[in-house]
């Protein structure tokens, strides 16, 4: 089983090195097994990971992980949102590691004991761990978002590796970027379909950016996310020109 933890390492600028060919996860949110893998040979080349999920997983099984885990050495993120008490939580990232995913995505509103758990698995697995603070949709505003900044704080208290936070709110990634410093690393989500614009999060703090129906849905993915790229590029380079 190849692992590829280029997510992972000891400082952070060399880390900030390492991930910053392109800045973009996709969501590979396609049910279909076979479209999942044609939409991923397309897009390898210009992603720095990819994010699996429920659709996927629920369609195929976990041996739907196991043989991406042998076609690709991007990165792999299970985006399981995993929210259960502890020894629930930490066999759910047991069979994600067991199946060769290299980081998972956990909620952060069960608290400490829940979250400890799955950090304790990720680190046994030498893999990733990161926290939803606030949903991207309009309606993690009524209540997660309550709570985001301190389910910020637990995650770098439980030494997570990284924030999922919204590409829709950019001035909450701020806020979280704040929280955390250079400690943790922040994924975006809300890129594309749900109205984040590309780059937007990255200059507001984030690490990478996920995007997923604009690049799997469009009948070119190839041509989509090479779009995607060159958007976000541009805005780093307005960005840092009005520096
Ligand atoms: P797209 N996702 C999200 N918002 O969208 N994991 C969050 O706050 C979050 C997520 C996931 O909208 C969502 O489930 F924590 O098609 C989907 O897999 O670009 C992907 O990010 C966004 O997909």
């Amino acid at each position: 089983m190849t692992k590829n933890n280029a997510f992972n390492t000891d400082s952070f600028e060399t880390r900030r090195q390492l991930i910053s060919k392109t800045r973009t996860i996709v969501a590979l949110d396609v049910p279909n097994y076979n479209n999942a893998i044609k939409i991923l040979k397309l897009i390898e080349p210009h992603v720095d990971g990819i994010k699996i999920s429920y659709p996927l997983i629920m369609n195929n099984g976990l041996t739907a992980i196991q043989k991406m885990r042998s076609l690709t050495n991007l990165p792999i993120i299970a985006d399981l949102k995993i929210a259960d008490i502890p020894e629930t939580s930490s066999r759910i990232a047991e069979l994600a590691f067991e199946a060769g995913v290299d980081g998972i995505i956990v909620h952060g509103f069960m608290g400490r004991d829940s979250l400890e758990s799955c950090v304790k698995i990720a680190n046994l697995n030498n893999g990733l761990t990161f926290v939803v603070t606030e949903l991207s949709n309009p309606g993690a505003a009524e209540l997660m978002q309550n709570i985001g900044d301190k389910i910020a704080k637990m995650a770098l208290e439980v030494k997570a590796n990284g924030l999922i936070s919204p590409a829709t709110r950019p001035n909450r990634i701020q806020d979280y970027r704040r929280i955390v410093g250079d400690q943790l690393l922040i994924l975006s989500p809300g890129v594309g379909a749900q109205g984040g614009n590309s780059g937007i999060a990255i200059i507001n703090g984030a690490d990478f950016e996920i995007i997923g129906r604009r690049i799997y849905d469009d009948s070119d993915p190839l041509k989509a996310i090479k779009k995607h790229n060159s958007d976000l590029q541009s805005q780093l380079l307005n960005y840092s020109s009005d520096l």
